[in-house]
């Protein structure tokens, strides 16, 4: 039997599971248990990295010995039944106290099914969302932990020593709430990432073949917005892609590359799930929906010679045009930020979580995809306002959007003129203009839905329910239970 001494295990060495143990025992006063269900992967790990002294295991029984109690293993395997299997395995053979952690990118639900499964054995179980790819496993991982408090004592500590660091030198990891929390925000984050690079990459489809600047100038004005409010991980290395060139072609590496984006989940399970909680999340729709648009190269076969604009828009003013995509680029990521946010709030209020949104933005500034600048503007403003109904209404995204604005419309009517597709710009300007409204033509579909299906509707000057007789004579009645 081996003897229990690592503080933290890791099960599954793929890519993923492999670096987040070297990142463990980088760290002092880490040990770090290590087993994978094939031992060939585990082998690989302990002789390539000698100088991490990882405690290997070919079996799980004596993987579950080397741990110290209360015992700490992060599954790291294929979500879904790689998933399940590993946590019978674990569950069966730890005691009361024990914490099972679930690194990978499970559905939220999943999670909150199993934490109550494991529960019932007196065990924690904690999903939790881990953002920043390979090199965030290895170097510095968002953390975004869902279970209990009680196991976060534990567990926080460890995983704030392999957290990144955002520039005031804080862990990027905090306790999101019970349960399936974790998992619940890593799926929003990733939801975000589609929106952020759609919008990213409608700018630079607007720069190209409507101002008609080439990748490599591109890449330049990227370079130059990241030095501002765009600062942030996605711009730079979109600069990056953007300079590439193919060495086989001597082009850029962008116009060599099939131009058919495909989605891995987690964008789709946002948009479903704000669907069931009724929020507008239009920009990581749009993300999703444009995605889905590209592979499908036969439908795009057969409507490559439908009518664009007759006489497409020139732009004369290069540069005001590059600051006015800047700028639309930026309000419309604001947008889809607050709506990812309110999906965040829904969820809390559906699920019973209580999450710290300022606390969730902080955790984003360093280590995931969407790492931005900006991010510390969201921290403020929940902290200012915890309550806050609408991001986009906080003062400093209030006077951000004020400024963009007339940048934004400029751009998205060029973008029509141009016959350039802006989904994500479009929608996050319509979602703009609709919540700002004093009136929006809701009113007329009540009046329709009431006309079809005796739906009713409510009054601006009244309490009540009330339903048009429009087959009769056209007159109001009241219905049961209003005030009348
Ligand atoms: P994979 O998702 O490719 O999974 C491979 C690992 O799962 C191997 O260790 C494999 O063991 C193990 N496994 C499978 Br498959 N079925 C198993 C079973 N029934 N019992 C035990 N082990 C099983 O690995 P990954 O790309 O390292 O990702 C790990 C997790 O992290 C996933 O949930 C992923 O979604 C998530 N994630 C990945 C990234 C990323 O950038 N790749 C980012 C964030 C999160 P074997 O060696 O014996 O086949």
């Amino acid at each position: 039997m081996a003897e229990a001494q690592a503080n933290i295990g890791v099960v599954g060495l793929a890519v993923m599971g492999s670096n987040l143990a070297r990142n463990l025992a980088s760290r002092e006063g880490n040990t770090v248990a290590v087993y994978n269900r094939t031992w060939e992967r585990t082998e690989t790990l302990i002789t390539e990295h000698p100088e991490a002294g990882f405690i290997a295991s070919e079996t799980i029984e004596d993987f579950v010995a080397s741990l110290q109690k209360p015992r700490t293993a992060i599954i790291m395997v294929q979500a879904g039944r790689g998933t399940d299997a590993v946590i019978d395995q674990l569950a069966n053979l730890m005691e009361p106290g024990d914490i099972i952690v679930d690194g990978g990118n499970a559905l939220f639900t999943d999670t909150i099914r199993r934490e109550e499964a494991i529960r019932a054995k007196g065990l924690h179980f904690v999903g939790t969302g881990i953002s920043g790819g390979e090199e965030g496993a290895l170097n510095g991982p968002s953390i975004m932990p869902g279970g209990t408090k009680e196991s976060y004592e534990t567990l926080g500590p460890i995983l704030a020593s392999i957290a990144a660091r955002a520039d005031d030198g804080e862990p990027c990891v905090t306790h999101i709430g019970e349960n399936g929390a974790g998992h619940f925000v890593k799926m929003i984050h990733n939801g975000i990432e589609y929106a952020d690079m759609q919008l990213i990459a409608e700018a630079y489809d607007l720069l190209r073949n409507a101002a008609g600047y080439e990748p490599a100038e591109i890449a330049d004005i990227f370079d130059d917005w990241n030095k501002g409010d765009l600062d942030s991980y996605l711009i730079e290395i979109t600069a990056q892609v953007l300079r590439q060139v193919d060495a086989k072609t001597g082009k850029p590496f962008v116009d060599i590359v099939l131009d058919q984006a495909g989605s891995k989940g987690t964008g789709v399970w946002t948009v479903q799930n704000a669907l069931d909680l009724g929020i507008p999340v239009s920009g990581i729709g749009e993300a999703v929906f444009a995605r889905a648009l590209s592979s499908k190269p036969a439908q795009r076969a057969a409507a490559s010679d439908l009518p664009g604009p007759e006489s497409p828009l020139t732009v004369e003013d290069r540069e005001q045009f590059v600051e006015d995509v800047r700028r639309a680029l930026y309000a419309s990521k604001i947008v889809a930020y607050s709506q990812g946010f309110d999906a965040i709030v829904a969820g809390a209020e559906k699920y019973g979580w209580e999450i710290d949104l300022g606390a969730v933005a902080k955790i984003w500034r360093a280590g995931c995809i969407i790492r931005a600048r900006f991010l510390g503007q969201i921290t403020e403003a929940y902290t200012q306002t915890p309550d806050l109904v609408a991001l986009v209404t906080a003062p400093y995204f209030r006077e951000a959007v004020t400024g963009a604005q007339q940048s934004w419309r400029r751009v998205v009517a060029d973008a029509t003129w141009a016959g350039v597709p802006v989904p994500g710009f479009a929608s996050a300007l319509s979602y703009y203009d609709g919540l700002r409204a004093a009136r929006l033509p809701a009113a007329l579909i009540q009046g329709q839905r009431d006309f079809f299906g005796a739906h009713t509707y409510k009054r601006v000057d009244e309490e009540g329910s009330f339903h048009t007789l429009w087959s009769g004579d056209r007159s109001e009645v009241a219905q049961e239970g209003s005030s009348h």
